[in-house]
């Protein structure tokens, strides 16, 4: 072997062994996740359940003064109800025209407030007589709506929420949600609680609870596993709707045409 071709061979193996040693602690390195970046999901337990009229195609949901509100959604279907928990009785309800494809509610005040899906369209009804006050434009679809005390909060199927002005409903701002994956879309129904937004996921047994400040999500409840098989005999749709008693602390969630309501309580997973 020539001196040349013996050190052609020894600079070859010193090249490889430091590119080992680099291959084997880089990207080490970089799989180990902080802490911060690990988005802790939940589960739940069961703590009560109610019937839910299987005809509700449940678009909106909200729960004050020891009544639901609902909205449905569906051309020709759409209404806007005062439901009553333990026996799922409409107590009130007010049908949409037929043109009107209802979506999400929420309360602001002595007014509830309902988005209309791609109208462009929000109505502004008296809360007790549910008569309409008010119609009020805007630019994108409307799909979930709640408020922080201050603004409306609206989704519109994207991983944009956008807040509104609740006396002018102008936009005053916007929230990009996100997770460690990038955007989080599809957001759909939600409520504020105790200072996050929850959002139902369209399409997915998971609720996000999302950072008002951030749009970061901080948490996934995973939901799936509440209908049982014959709650699925006959045609049910997808989880949507969340209301919070504030007073009591209780959470409610139930889906589109589903035959229960549930009252649940949040855990860690595992
Ligand atoms: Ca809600």
């Amino acid at each position: 072997m020539s001196r040349s071709f013996r050190t052609f061979i020894f600079g070859l193996l010193a090249l490889l062994a430091a590119a080992s040693i680099f291959c084997c602690l880089s990207p080490r390195e970089s799989r180990v996740p902080s802490n911060l970046d690990v988005i802790p999901v939940y589960t739940y337990n069961i703590i009560n359940t109610y019937p839910h009229d299987r005809n509700a195609f449940t678009q909106g949901l909200v729960f004050e003064d020891g009544v639901l509100y609902e909205g449905t959604g569906g051309l020709g279907h759409s209404t806007l109800r005062r439901v009553e928990l333990v026996t799922g009785n409409i107590l009130q309800i007010r049908e949409l025209s037929a043109q009107f494809f209802g979506e999400g509610i929420t309360i602001y005040g002595d007014k509830i407030i309902q988005l209309t899906w791609k109208s462009n369209v929000g109505f502004v009804y008296d809360k007790d007589s549910f008569e309409l006050l008010q119609e009020f434009s805007y630019p994108s679809e409307g799909w979930g709506v709640t408020h922080d005390g201050e603004r409306l909060i609206m989704s519109d199927g994207t991983s944009t929420l956008r807040f509104l002005d609740p006396q002018a409903f102008q936009e005053i701002g916007q929230l990009e949600v996100f997770d460690n994956d990038g955007p989080v879309t599809r957001l759909n129904e939600l409520e504020y609680i105790k200072g996050e937004i929850y959002a139902n996921i369209w399409q997915m047994d998971r609720v996000a609870r999302i950072a008002p400040e951030t749009g970061r999500v901080t948490g996934w409840i995973e939901l799936g596993g509440l209908l049982t098989t014959e709650d699925c005999l006959e045609p049910v749709d997808v989880l949507n709707g969340i209301a919070y008693d504030s007073g009591t602390d209780r959470l409610f969630v139930t889906g589109k045409l589903w035959p229960k309501l549930f009252e649940i309580e949040v855990i860690s997973q595992g």
